[in-house]
């Protein structure tokens, strides 16, 4: 297949690439590159240190003689040339992993919030509409978030995208309806993939599009079994207070003897995979797509939860590292249970990678080798969701400041 992937150029994308291009499809990678300028941004870099795009995808040709392109396009604002790009090479499949992720990034002020808005609904909206104006009947494979949910503790499992529902009829009668699982997002960053959801449902029922949306958790590991084939072929690996994610920050912490930073009590459930069952899901999601006319296909991209205060004891455990239980600056339930359904990945035959394997100690030792490139006052997440937090958990008693916040 012909496959453009957009967002290639990050943490799931470049592995991705790779592992389809592996396969043997012709692979595109479309990218504008603001994850590297808000490194910049934040003054922060990759634990790893990555080559330019140009140079990742040379060493790909080098070592398996297949070629990845790279496009350099903003999807959010090159409209016109996104609608060209597609018309000129028609992809059989897209992925989209191409938004603004982090939602400690799009808690950080009014700005972060204009700007992940801004770029996560019209870089989705703008795609959806460019493929209608071209007539490319592309499978579209979009990487959406477990967080739309929120995390209420009904003690239900969170279905696969779609909820039975009965309602009562003027008549008294009761009619059965099927509706998308209410969202409940917990950051600017979660309520844009709740958006996209709304998009894509439309597109589905008003123009036929065929579309896959994954619902995925915290991904966390940093190799696949590409990645690990050449030194320069490496994979970003975020530790910041901002882009960091809990399970990768706890094994970075480790590394360099930074007591754990668990928010709160630790009592926060996540759903959590391996980053190489990310690009096997995607390889599944690709073979098992929708017709035109289906509803959009929502599969729930996950292989296990885990309390947070679990995994700092589990990684303290293995390390010896210490733990700190910090204020937390996001304003969510401080405890929580997570009972997820993923029968469709399984189904098509995914084998969970569970956390109690080796990889958990690959990490540590990625980190331990690249350990010189962290700056340690890079760790502490300061982005608060409220102004009250804000001055709760970046300020003493007395208003002074103990945190830079920038
Ligand atoms: P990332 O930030 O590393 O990669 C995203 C890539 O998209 C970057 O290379 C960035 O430059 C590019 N991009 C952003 N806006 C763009 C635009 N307007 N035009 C073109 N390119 C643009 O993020 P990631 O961790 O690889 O996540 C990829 C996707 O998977 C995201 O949509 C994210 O919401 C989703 N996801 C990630 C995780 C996780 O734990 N990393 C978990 C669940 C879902
Ligand atoms: N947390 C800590 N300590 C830390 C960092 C985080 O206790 O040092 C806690 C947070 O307070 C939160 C939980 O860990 O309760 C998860 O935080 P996270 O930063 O690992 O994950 P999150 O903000 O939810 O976002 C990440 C990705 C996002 C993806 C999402 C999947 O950045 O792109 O969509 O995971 S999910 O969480 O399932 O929605």
């Amino acid at each position: 297949m012909k496959i453009a992937v957009l967002g290639g150029d990050g943490f799931c994308g470049w592995p991705t690439s790779l592992h389809l291009s592996d396969q043997g499809h012709e692979v595109h990678i479309i990218d504008n590159l603001s994850r590297r300028w808000i490194d910049t941004e934040l003054g922060v870099q990759s634990l790893t240190p990555m080559d330019s795009i140009q140079e990742r995808c040379r060493i790909w040709k080098e070592i398996s003689g297949e070629s990845i392109r790279f496009h350099l396009l903003d999807l959010a604002k090159d409209y016109d040339r996104l609608r060209h790009w597609l018309a000129e090479y028609r992809p059989d499949a897209i992925i989209h992993f191409a938004e603004q992720r982090a939602a400690p990034y799009s808690m950080k002020s009014d700005h972060h919030k204009v700007y992940t808005v801004n770029n996560n609904v019209s870089a989705t909206h703008n795609l959806l509409t460019a493929l209608v104006e071209t007539g490319i009947d592309a499978h579209l494979v979009h990487l959406g978030t477990m967080g739309v949910y929120g995390y209420s503790s009904v003690g239900a499992a969170i279905p696969e995208g779609y909820l039975d529902v009965e309602i009562e009829n003027l008549q008294g009668e009761k009619k059965g309806m099927e509706i998308l699982y209410p969202t409940r997002p917990g950051s600017v960053y979660h309520m844009t993939k709740s958006l996209d959801q709304i998009l894509f449902q439309f597109y589905a029922q008003n123009d036929g599009l065929r579309i896959t949306d994954l619902h995925q958790g915290i991904v966390w590991g940093t190799h696949t079994e590409q990645t690990r084939r050449h030194e320069q072929l490496i994979n970003r690996f975020d530790y910041d207070g901002d882009y960091g994610t809990v399970l990768n920050r706890f094994l970075i912490q480790a590394a360099i003897n930074y007591p754990l930073t668990v928010h709160g009590t630790g009592g926060q459930t996540r759903a959590f995979i391996h980053l190489q069952d990310t690009v096997r899901c995607i390889e599944l999601a690709l073979s098992d797509a929708p017709s035109a006319g289906d509803r959009v296909k929502i599969f729930n991209q996950m292989t296990e939860t885990h309390r947070v205060r679990d995994l700092a004891n589990m990684i303290a455990d293995l390390t010896g590292a210490e733990i700190a239980n910090l204020p937390n600056p996001r304003k969510e339930a401080a405890e929580n249970d997570l009972i997820v359904k993923n029968d469709h990945f399984l189904e098509l035959g995914l084998n969970p990678t569970t956390l109690a394997g080796g990889l958990l100690s690959e990490v540590v030792e990625v980190a331990r080798k690249y350990a010189h490139r962290i700056d340690r006052s890079r760790v502490p997440a300061v982005s608060a969701w409220t102004k009250d937090i804000a001055t709760r958990v970046n300020h003493d008693p007395e208003g002074r400041q103990l945190r830079s916040v920038s």
